[in-house]
């Protein structure tokens, strides 16, 4: 009786261990959240970045808003101990005006092999042509998603790396004048692409430092708006299908996945096409608008101010990036 009790006992203890053993102890493994490595993106330092551009007024090339806010975003850079370049050039808009075009751009671990570019331009657009209000089709906006947002990402990073080197050689780049392309009201029919992005097609003619090369590129472009969803751009799947795999990988591990989308967007002009011709491959990302489908509602319109930025998308691409560069 007492040895039958025992073995019950023994045999008890047997399966109870050898439960905790397997089955349980192989669903808890998978239940494990991914634990990044990589340092938080502070949202809020993101936003102040985006409403200081914003409080020097429109940063339409020619103007005082557009000097001063250059000057702030160099001496952000020179702060965190970038290393700046600027490229000043004379340029033409799309109806021949002369402007003064400044891309700036910041260097981190400036003696590194293996180089990342990440940019986004950083003036706005001088015109709301897309405005529902056909009043305001000829003054600028503050262009807070387009423009200020993806700067702001930027200068969050270089904080960053001012306290955490990053492991390869970061190269942030604020591309000019991208956003002037001939207006939707302007009738003289010289609507060609290649009225847009004239800062990074200066850029792609001649590097800020001579023989300068970089891995990949990755182009931030609205990433701050209300309703927004990132969808795999076209020319970024067809021209740096591993960088766009990467960046949109990284932020689904991070739980981000409801805004990296892994589906194909459209072909979109913009920046970096730039890039891509001249052989350094570079992913777009770039806002859809969750309920109109193409670009967010607040596109090229007054209300592209800082009351309609929204925090959790700056959010999901600035700790995606971040977890990007801290892989490498
Ligand atoms: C065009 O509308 C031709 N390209 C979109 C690129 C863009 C404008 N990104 C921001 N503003
Ligand atoms: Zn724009």
């Amino acid at each position: 009786m007492r040895v039958t009790k025992y073995l019950l006992t023994a045999l008890t203890v047997i399966l109870l261990a050898s439960c905790s053993n397997c089955s349980e102890k192989k669903d808890n493994v998978s239940e494990q959240p991914y634990v990044s490595t990589a340092p938080t993106f502070n949202v809020d330092s993101a936003f102040a970045y985006v409403k200081a551009q914003c409080a020097f007024g429109p940063r339409v090339m020619n103007s005082a808003a557009h000097d001063s806010c250059g000057d702030y975003i160099v001496s952000q850079f020179k702060k965190y101990g970038g290393e700046v370049y600027e490229q000043f050039a004379d340029l033409k808009l799309y109806d021949g005006t002369p402007i003064k075009n400044r891309n700036i751009i910041a260097s981190f671990n400036k003696d590194a092999q293996r180089r990342i570019i990440i940019c986004s331009h950083w003036d706005s657009r001088p015109w709301a042509d897309h405005d529902p209000d056909e009043a305001n089709h000829h003054t600028p906006i503050d262009g807070a998603n387009d423009g200020a947002s993806g700067v702001g990402v930027m200068l969050e990073l270089a904080r960053i790396f001012s306290q955490n080197p990053p492991p390869v050689g970061v190269d942030l780049i604020c591309f000019d004048a991208e956003d002037a392309g001939t207006p939707e009201w302007d009738k003289s029919g010289n609507d060609s692409e290649s009225t847009w992005c004239l800062g990074s097609q200066y850029w792609a003619g001649k590097h800020h430092v001579e023989g300068y090369v970089a891995d990949y590129a990755i182009l931030l472009d609205m990433v701050g708006g209300p309703n927004s969803v990132f969808y795999k751009e076209g020319y970024s799947i067809r021209m740096a299908p591993s960088v766009t795999d990467r960046v949109w990988a990284a932020g689904q591990r991070l739980g981000y996945g409801k805004y990296f989308v892994s589906e194909q967007g459209g072909y979109i002009t913009d920046d970096h096409l730039q890039l891509n011709q001249c052989g350094i491959p570079c992913a777009d990302v770039i806002a859809s608008d969750t309920e109109e489908g193409g670009f967010c509602k607040t596109w090229h319109t007054k209300a592209d101010n800082i009351n309609n930025i929204d925090k959790n998308t700056l959010k999901a691409v600035g700790q995606t990036i971040t977890e990007v560069i801290f892989t490498e």
